[in-house]
């Protein structure tokens, strides 16, 4: 189903989004991160949804915020409209998990909305990089904070400060990506990713990447507090308990999402 610029499936219990703008390489206008942004909050609210994917072209999973568009702003211009912040914003503030599937090109803002989706599946093709310092500015929507938490300080350096391309083999010997698959398999594998997940308890998979985000948010001490307070909540759901009796009967367990 078309959704502007973004197309949406709904798989199972997966909600498949596809940036959809070919001709421009799925570079990120405003309009998109609206209709991605638009896409994203019906996901959060539907109950049938519990994972998304999301995905670009075999070409291009995004190239950066669109230069014909941003070209001529001001600093005030930037400024004063806090320049599209919101919308990018919805991306890491969703609390269910999104996976990136990169093709082609993961760029600027691109490789930035990859990083803020909770990992990363990437075909043979896949290339990264924050090329801002080719164009005269710098990476703005996090690549030089998440990059660097991502694959440390030297290939971060490296990468932003070169604006050389990263591909797909290097990207997952650094941590970038979890895994590489080939270029025909990448829909399907992260989907059945998606529905592996999917099949979990909701607020199970919620609380996990509530306490993985937090690992990069916080101190050790108090990351390992917020770890055990939600482990601890935990028994307090059927889901817990239906868990560990299914495992004791040697049987499937069927989560009710409470
Ligand atoms: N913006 C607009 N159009 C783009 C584009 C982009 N970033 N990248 C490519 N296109 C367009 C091209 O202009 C061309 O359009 P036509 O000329 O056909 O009309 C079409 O896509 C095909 O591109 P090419 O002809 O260049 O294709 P090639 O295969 O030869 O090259 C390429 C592919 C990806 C290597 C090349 O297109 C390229 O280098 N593109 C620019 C990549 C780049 O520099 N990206 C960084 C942009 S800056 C923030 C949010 C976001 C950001 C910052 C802050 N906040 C929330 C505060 C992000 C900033 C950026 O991403």
């Amino acid at each position: 189903m078309s959704r502007g610029l973004v197309f949406f499936e709904k798989i199972g219990l997966a909600g498949v989004i596809t940036l959809n703008r070919p001709e421009a390489l799925n570079a990120l206008s405003e309009r998109l991160i609206q209709d991605l942004g638009n896409v994203l909050d019906m996901c959060e609210i539907d109950p049938e949804i519990h994972c998304m994917v999301l995905m670009g072209s075999e070409k291009a999973f995004a190239v950066g915020a669109d230069i014909k568009e941003i070209q001529s702003k001001t600093y005030m211009d930037a400024y004063l409209e806090d320049f599209i912040t919101k919308g990018w914003e919805k991306i890491s503030a969703c609390r269910k998990p999104i996976i990136a599937a990169v093709s082609g090109y993961a760029l600027g803002g691109g490789c930035e909305i990859a990083m803020m989706c909770d990992f990363i599946i990437a075909s043979e093709s896949a290339k990264f990089g924050q090329p801002e310092v080719t164009i005269g500015t710098i990476p703005g929507a996090g690549g030089t904070q998440r990059l660097a938490r991502s694959v440390g300080k030297s290939k971060a350096m490296d990468l932003c400060l070169t604006g050389r391309l990263m591909d797909a083999q290097e990207a997952e010997r650094a941590g970038l990506v979890s895994r590489v698959v080939p270029d025909t398999q990448l829909k399907e594998e992260a989907l059945k990713v998606a529905q592996k997940i999917a099949s979990y308890s909701l607020p199970i998979v919620m609380m996990i990447k509530e306490a993985v985000g937090r690992a990069f948010e916080t101190s050790l001490s108090e990351g390992l507090k917020f770890e055990r307070r939600l482990f601890h909540s935990t028994f307090d759901l059927e889901d817990q308990k239906e868990g560990m009796k299914a495992f004791l009967e040697k049987r499937s367990p069927v989560f009710k999402n409470r």
